[in-house]
């Protein structure tokens, strides 16, 4: 693998492309994407935030992910929706308000390593390449993401301390999943685990039922080694969610006041979507010692709904 800042096109795809596998393009604001494909499906990966924007497989009607037809007015800000990273903080700093929520990664440059393939599946690997923004505890941790796409969508982030005091991180892969209509899923796999509501207080609670929605939510779940299933019947599919590196999961929508507050999703978006994020989020924390690694993993499928 040859390292590369990736001046334009030209020379990425020289350098990383895979003749009917991995290519490159510019987006509508002129950042550099990474398409991937497979015989099984195809995904649009932005450098700037190693942001996977889109997954799709083959022959299916309905992108997994959903992405925002709307962009921040304030460019500096992450489009929304596919999976930003968010690393090397989940949320809020923990004790400077002006550090950006979610942390540095979603908004800074990463840089392609390496590109392969196998019969099924097509491989590229991303290090955070601008490393400006990581200061205090966080300046000596190095960050890479390998995205598998095949039969399913492969995520793994990796962060390695290179600092010689242990460093404690949170993060997500904080994926945005297109549903038919938010009032019509259900998330399966939660029930009676413990989640904190950060609408009433970060209480710890728990309900025996699968999750549906009726206004905004947002909780951290306690998911150790748990299998999640978004099951949305107008889209007649389940999405199944894996983890590993995980010991918690977020479960979001803005429903109708937040997503106006947000100011980049269109009227009406937040039925939708649904954000189901893979995360070391909460109490859920890591703590790297010197010289270690952690590695952050969320495996995607999409399945038909049985007996549709
Ligand atoms: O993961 C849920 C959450 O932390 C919500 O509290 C929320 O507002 C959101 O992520 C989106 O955050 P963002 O900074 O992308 O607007």
């Amino acid at each position: 693998m040859k390292r590369s800042h990736l001046p334009d096109i030209a020379q990425a795809q020289m350098m990383f492309g895979i003749p009917q596998r991995v290519g490159f393009k510019r987006d509508e604001d002129g950042e550099l994407i990474v398409t991937l494909s497979s015989p099984a499906s195809e995904a649009t990966v932005a450098l700037r935030g190693g942001h996977i924007r889109t997954w799709r497989r083959t022959g299916s009607l309905a992108e997994v992910l959903w992405l925002s037809e709307t962009r921040p007015a304030d460019p500096g800000k992450p489009v929304r929706g596919g999976i930003p990273i968010c690393w090397p903080w989940f949320g809020a700093h923990a004790r400077d308000a002006t550090a950006p929520a979610h942390g540095v990664a979603r908004t800074s440059r990463f840089r392609i390593m390496g590109s392969w393939v196998d019969a099924e599946r097509t491989f590229v690997q991303l290090e955070l390449d601008d490393r400006a923004a990581l200061n205090g505890p966080f300046a000596q941790c190095e960050l890479s993401l390998q995205i598998t796409v095949g039969d399913e969508l492969r995520v793994d982030l990796t962060t390695v301390n290179l600092a010689d005091e242990p460093v404690t991180i949170s993060q997500a892969l904080h994926s945005y999943f297109r549903i038919d209509d938010i009032g019509d899923i259900r998330i399966e796999g939660l029930e009676g685990r413990p989640y904190i509501d950060a609408l009433d207080g970060w209480r710890t609670k728990a309900a025996p039922e699968p999750v549906t929605f009726e206004g905004e939510v947002d909780r951290i779940y306690g998911t150790h080694g748990c299998t999640i299933r978004l099951v949305d019947p107008g889209l007649s599919r389940v999405i199944r969610i894996d983890s590993a590196g995980s010991g918690s999961s977020v479960v979001w929508n803005p429903w109708v006041d937040k997503s106006k507050r947000l100011g980049d999703m269109a009227e009406g978006a937040y039925r939708r979507m649904v954000c189901i994020e893979t995360a070391n989020a909460g109490a859920d924390v890591v703590v790297l010692a010197p010289a270690l690694a952690h590695r952050l993993s969320a495996v995607i499928r999409e399945e038909n709904l049985p007996g549709t």
